[in-house]
């Protein structure tokens, strides 16, 4: 059986684990705590390690010569769709169902996770858990994933000093690549690599800086939001709450209960969306040179904070906005609607939070923040407008024959139901996207390391050397 497909929870504490798990909650925190009694998600990954290593090692003397598929023309000229050339075992996305994260589908993750409230959403502590394991985590496992990311998660002064410095109308997307960057000389990686460390040993401080760098981020994002758009006063992490209170706490929204649910949903269903989009398959890319966690994550998250990718977050409020304002409404009918998708189409621009580049239905990552919507926030006259647009906009997309997808993806949701809880600054929007995607890309990089993946390089080719290739 895959060792890290659908399996149970649950493990032995050998020897190594023992010292991994002296090392992180011993020697770190000076004491063992009742969480890390019911394990530690280190020595986990450390258990795992030679069955899966063992499987690569397989998997290469079987298959090894099999083909994946024909690479086409087509293909190398439309952004290499299609073209299975990488592996990435912490999601996989069905064009008709949507994501699985190790196997497991939003509903069922939305069943299955522990949740910090009764009948609640699931947590990012849970989804890490998943993501790095391939095991569903219980309540204690999950509680040793807080207690860890909230000893971790000071900020040098350094790096904050750079943040204020920063001008107010620096994107927050540049600044949060910019704190990265700067905090990359924290990297534990970085300094084993360079005292000579062995590669087989990579995986632990990858593992390090990737708990690190999650620990750091809701510092790191929260200053970015408050210093940009509110008093620049930010608090401090409260040692007892979960990673989404504390985030919506140094936010400034922790006192409202639904918006820390609605952190916890969204931090969960971004995480990750398997490793050919942009984010993923950047961040992956530069960790392959042996750039640290830190120095991969910055590159990936320039990458979300394109238009067509992550930055959709913030571009689907503005053109609802545009769009009532152009009409003068707070809620236009389905026929306003059409009409201007139609403008916006023949101005040639794209309608954003609609389309993808691999699923062909409705983002189920949509659906969960539709059903979230329903629930909470049913007679907001914005979700109104989302709601309308989920039942016209598909069906003008699908008249343009070439859009191969027309229905809502998952930015087409998350800015309403973010400035219904008062989080209204849309240029924010793709930072919450990126400390959600950290959880994804920084799990498949620990991986990366521990399977000893080699450095990237896929051939490229001239228009003449195709053109040569293909005209005897
Ligand atoms: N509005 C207008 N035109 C669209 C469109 C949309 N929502 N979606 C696709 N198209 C167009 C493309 O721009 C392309 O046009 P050209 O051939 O003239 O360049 C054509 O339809 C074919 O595109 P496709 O094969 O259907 O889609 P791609 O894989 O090329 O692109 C995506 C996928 C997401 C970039 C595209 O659908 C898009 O631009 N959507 C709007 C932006 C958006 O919501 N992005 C967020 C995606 C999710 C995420 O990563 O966060």
């Amino acid at each position: 059986m895959n060792v890290l497909g659908k399996g149970k929870s649950g493990f032995g504490v050998n020897k190594l684990n023992k010292d991994v798990l002296g090392k992180i909650f011993g020697a770190q925190r000076g004491k063992a705590t009742e969480a890390a009694a019911a394990g530690c998600l280190k020595s986990k990954i450390a258990d795992l390690i030679p069955t899966k290593r063992e499987e690569i090692k397989q998997l290469k003397a079987e298959f090894g010569s099999k083909s994946l598929g024909d690479t086409t023309v087509d293909m190398a000229l439309g952004g290499m769709r299609g073209i299975k050339g990488m592996v990435w075992d912490t999601s996989l996305l069905d064009a008709e169902e949507g994501i699985r994260f190790r196997g497991y589908s939003i509903e069922e993750i939305q069943k299955l996770l522990p949740t910090h409230v009764e009948g609640g959403e699931p947590t990012p502590e849970g989804i890490l858990w998943l993501l790095l394991t391939g095991e569903l985590p219980n309540k204690a496992q999950v509680k040793s994933v807080t207690e860890d990311l909230n000893s971790r998660a000071a900020v040098p002064e350094y790096v904050e000093e750079i943040l204020d410095r920063c001008p107010r109308d620096l994107h927050p997307m540049s600044q949060l690549s910019l704190a990265l960057n700067a905090l990359q000389r924290e990297s534990l990686f970085a300094k084993a690599y360079n005292d000579g460390v062995n590669k087989n040993l990579y995986w632990e401080s990858v593992y390090e800086d990737t708990m690190n760098v999650l620990a750091k981020l809701p510092l790191v994002a929260a200053r970015i939001y408050r210093n940009v758009f509110k008093d620049g006063v930010v608090g401090k992490i409260d040692q007892n709450v979960d990673y989404s209170q504390n985030f919506a706490n140094l936010l400034g929204f922790g006192d409202n209960e639904k918006f820390v649910e609605l952190m916890r949903l969204y931090l969960v269903i971004h995480s990750d969306h398997e490793g050919g989009n942009v984010s993923a398959h950047t961040t992956h890319l530069v960790g392959s040179a042996l750039s640290d966690p830190y120095l991969s994550l910055a590159a990936g998250l320039n990458g979300l904070a394109g238009p067509l990718h992550g930055l959709a977050n913030q571009e689907v409020l503005r053109w609802i906005l545009a769009m009532n304002a152009d009409l003068g409404v707070e809620t236009p009918t389905k026929d306003q609607i059409v009409e201007y998708v139609r403008k916006t189409l023949s101005s040639g621009r794209v309608v954003p939070g609609f389309g993808h580049a691999v699923l062909r239905k409705t983002d189920p990552r949509y659906t969960a923040q539709r059903h979230f919507a329903l629930k909470h926030l049913k007679d907001d006259p914005l979700f109104m407008t989302v709601s309308n647009m989920f039942e016209v906009v598909p069906k003008v997309l699908g008249e343009q024959a070439k859009i191969k997808n027309p229905w809502p993806n998952v930015d087409a949701h998350s800015g309403v139901l973010l400035r219904h809880y008062g989080l209204v600054e849309q240029d924010y929007y793709t930072v919450l996207f990126g400390v959600s995607r950290a959880f994804g890309v920084l799990s498949q990089l620990v991986w990366d390391r521990a399977l000893g993946f080699p450095i990237e390089r896929p051939k490229s080719l001239t228009v003449d050397a195709i053109r040569k290739m293909f005209s005897k």
